[in-house]
């Protein structure tokens, strides 16, 4: 902990709900891996380095309700909030929008760039994948009423098979593509992103599991850092 205290790279907080993905997300950043997560009590925290001259040290804070009122004790030196939703689970997206909001009212962060990432993209109830295969699926399958038809048809598809394999094995996809692939335009307007007027803020969509989207979202919040 005294070690990334007294580091000179930018500190980077990781928010959001409990299970939103922090804990695994960075672990994957810091170490490529998956790893079990348990509820986070208390921290985690390492230094990611973007390049041989960049780095970022990454908080990961708990997100559970009673440790939220911890969150104020840990942003007196934060540069940028990274705060995970996941995308997998509207239903929470207005506790999410709640407690970002209260998040960002502190006077602390007054200013401080925001980086959402809606986590757990791989998850078929994310639309994500469904939407991704629409187009390669042929016309005729499109009107099939069943899942279970749909599903054999996507199953028996090479070529839609095929772009599966790629989607999950892509480690890094450019941000545009990302946001091509994934709308995020709902997720945005359900945390009230537009009404953040006077912080840079940007969403992108990422997988912490596959490792999907993290390293661009990181390098992102190094460019939000530097334009604040
Ligand atoms: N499918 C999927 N599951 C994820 C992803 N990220 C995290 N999880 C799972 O979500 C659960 C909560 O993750 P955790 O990192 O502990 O959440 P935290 O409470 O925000 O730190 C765990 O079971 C993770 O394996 C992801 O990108 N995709
Ligand atoms: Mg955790």
């Amino acid at each position: 902990m005294g070690q990334a205290r007294s580091s000179t790279s930018p500190q980077v907080i990781l928010m959001g709900l409990d299970s939103a993905g922090k804990s695994t997300l960075l672990a994957r950043l810091l170490t490529g891996q998956v790893m079990d997560t348990s509820p986070t009590i208390g921290f985690n925290v390492g230094t990611l380095d973007l390049d041989k001259k960049t780095s970022l040290t990454v908080w990961d804070v708990g997100g559970q309700k009673n440790m939220r009122p911890n969150w104020r004790y840990y942003i007196d030196e934060c540069k940028a909030l990274v705060f995970v939703v996941d995308s997998s689970d509207p239903a929470r997206l207005p506790e999410a929008q709640k407690a970002l909001k209260k998040v960002l009212a502190d006077e602390k962060l007054r200013g401080i760039p925001l980086m959402v990432l809606a986590n757990k993209k791989d998850l078929p109830n994310s639309m994500t994948i469904r939407e991704v295969q629409r187009p390669a699926l042929p016309t005729n399958n499109l009107t099939s009423s069943t899942a279970d038809a749909n599903n054999d048809a996507q199953r028996n598809n090479p070529r839609l098979n095929e772009l599966k394999e790629k989607i999950q094995q892509m480690e890094m996809l450019p941000p545009v593509l990302l946001t091509i692939l994934f709308p995020l335009s709902q997720i945005s307007k359900q945390l009230d992103l537009p009404s953040y007027t006077n912080r840079l803020w940007e969403i992108q969509a990422c997988s912490a599991l596959k490792g999907l989207g993290l390293q661009q979202a990181f390098m992102s919040v190094n460019k939000l850092i530097k334009k604040s």
